[in-house]
């Protein structure tokens, strides 16, 4: 009840090349829909590379930094921001472990990936990591506030 009152946990998710081309997009949605998570935020672009690099920005000295830009810059990307309870760090539990070989079982990336490059789907890591990669992703007009209908019943 109270839950509402302030604004509620935001985080940003995406759907990289791999998962959309793969026609995974409802599966992802609907996986966070049902766990009571909230849609505010929803927009398919291709991202360009040097976007993809402010993105990655924290992996930058990584060997893998310029094969991943490239990847993700290759063809559209589902970005999202989902509000709810605690929904940054269980969002990253819902995604599971970077790799798929190490990702729980029901996770989405040990249900529908097999390797760490392409794992499918992105999620922040952290309250400030949220912050700036919905800042960096969302316009704050193309963030909707609305009360569902589940919500009472949520909460
Ligand atoms: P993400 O940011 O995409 O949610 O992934 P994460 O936090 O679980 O993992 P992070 O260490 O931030 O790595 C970001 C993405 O880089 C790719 N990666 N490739 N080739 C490799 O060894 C390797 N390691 C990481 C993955 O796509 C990972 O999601």
């Amino acid at each position: 009840q109270e839950a509402h009152a302030a604004q509620m946990e935001r985080t940003f998710i995406a759907i990289k090349p791999d998962g959309v081309q793969r026609g995974l997009i409802s599966e992802i949605v609907s996986r966070f829909e049902r766990k009571g998570f909230k849609l505010v935020g929803i927009k398919i672009i291709v991202p360009p590379k040097d976007f993809a690099q402010k993105h990655y920005h924290d992996l930058k000295d990584r060997p893998f930094f310029n094969g991943l830009c490239n990847f993700l810059s290759s063809g559209p990307v589902l970005a999202m921001v989902w509000e709810g309870e605690g929904v940054i760090r269980y969002g990253r539990k819902l995604i599971g472990a970077t790799d798929p070989q190490n990702s729980e079982p029901g996770s989405i990336r040990a249900d529908l990936a097999v390797v760490v490059g392409r794992n499918i789907i992105h999620g922040s890591d952290g309250p400030e990591t949220a912050k700036d990669e919905i800042k960096l992703w969302f316009k704050a007009e193309e963030l909707v506030n609305y009360t569902s209908n589940a919500e009472k019943w949520i909460y």
